[in-house]
């Protein structure tokens, strides 16, 4: 029998095929990031972890796993995991490529569409029953999508199936930057491979979808916000860290850029103050790219098949290489 630690609460049918399969599960019942210590102790005669985004996986914590074999992130980034030092330590790593993709351009979409009709703000005006009627220059005059140029940052999956709906939804022009040009995505959508200077300086809205990299740390900051249109508006829902938040308030709050669509943050779960103040255009969300019943059933799924498969002597079906 092996055990599985999994270190936040996880659907009780894929926790069922654990069990079915002779494994002891224990979960972590408690909301809220883990602490160092209590992840150490709980891994410390584990075969199997299931983790997630917040759970720091570093070369220390891995150490005092000597019974580990395979780690199984909840999520397709995997930035919290010191992958090198898993794998030296004979430990498989995996992840959930593809189940998140169209759930999380929904939510690119929803913010983007949010901060530039300025939804929220109408929301809370009518709650708190200003709404006196319709007029001309209404408060809340917001941007148009429809026909506007849409910049992606990262053309992988995510960033394609964005782009996608900008071009068939939308009407919008597409413009891109990535690591390495996306051939099928030009011939499809008619996205341009530009610079990352061009994307900023022409895009409407640009939506960041690159994984966090020592490259891609900070790579908006006062410089790139300087370059951006005054009336763009920023999407991020790939990695807080790609984006420096205090450059972020101070475009913001100096109108260099227009609004924010935001879902991940530098120090998640703490949020820049600044950001938290500002409320024209802005929309933040708590990390919900991936976040609908099907999308995160099918990301549980995936973890488990992982799991199982390594610990009955298979291979793993999405290792990180
Ligand atoms: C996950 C994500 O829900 O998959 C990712 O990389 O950012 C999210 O969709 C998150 O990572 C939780 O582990």
């Amino acid at each position: 029998m092996a055990k599985i630690y999994a270190t936040c609460r996880v659907f009780a049918d894929e926790i069922a095929r654990l069990r079915g399969a002779g494994h002891d599960v224990q979960m972590r019942g408690q909301e809220g990031p883990i602490s160092r210590d209590e992840l150490i102790r709980s891994i410390s005669d584990a075969d199997a972890m299931i983790c997630l985004l917040s759970d720091k996986i570093d070369a220390k914590v891995i150490a005092t796993g000597p019974r580990l074999r395979i780690i199984a992130n909840l999520g397709v980034g995997y930035d919290n995991i010191d992958v090198p030092a898993a794998h030296a330590a004979g430990i498989i790593v995996t992840n959930t490529p593809g189940a998140l993709t169209e759930t999380t351009a929904d939510l690119t979409f929803a913010l983007l569409l949010a901060a530039a009709r300025r939804i929220l703000e109408a929301d809370e005006y009518v709650r708190s029953g200003k709404f006196l009627g319709w007029e001309l220059l209404q408060k809340h005059l917001g941007l148009d999508v429809f026909g506007k140029t849409l910049g992606i940052v990262g053309m992988g999956r995510i960033g394609t199936a964005v782009a996608r709906r900008g071009h068939f939804g939308f009407g919008m022009k597409g413009l891109y930057h990535n690591r390495h040009r996306n051939i099928d995505a030009e011939r499809e959508l008619g996205a341009r491979y530009v610079t990352f200077e061009e994307l900023l300086e022409e895009s409407d809205f640009v939506c960041v979808h690159t994984p966090l990299t020592e490259e891609t740390h900070h790579l908006f900051n006062k410089d790139s916000f300087r370059k951006m249109k005054k009336s763009a508006i920023l999407v991020n829902v790939a990695r807080g860290p790609v984006v420096d938040e205090v450059a972020l308030v101070w475009a913001l709050e100096t109108g260099e850029i227009a609004g924010a669509g935001i879902d991940v943050y530098e120090r998640e779960p703490q949020v820049h103050p600044g950001l938290l103040k500002l409320k024209e255009r802005v929309v933040l969300a708590p990390h919900i790219g991936s976040a609908s019943v099907e999308t995160r059933r099918k990301m549980a799924k995936i973890a488990v098949d992982n799991v199982l498969s390594v610990l009955s002597g298979g291979e793993p079906l999405n290792p990180v290489t």
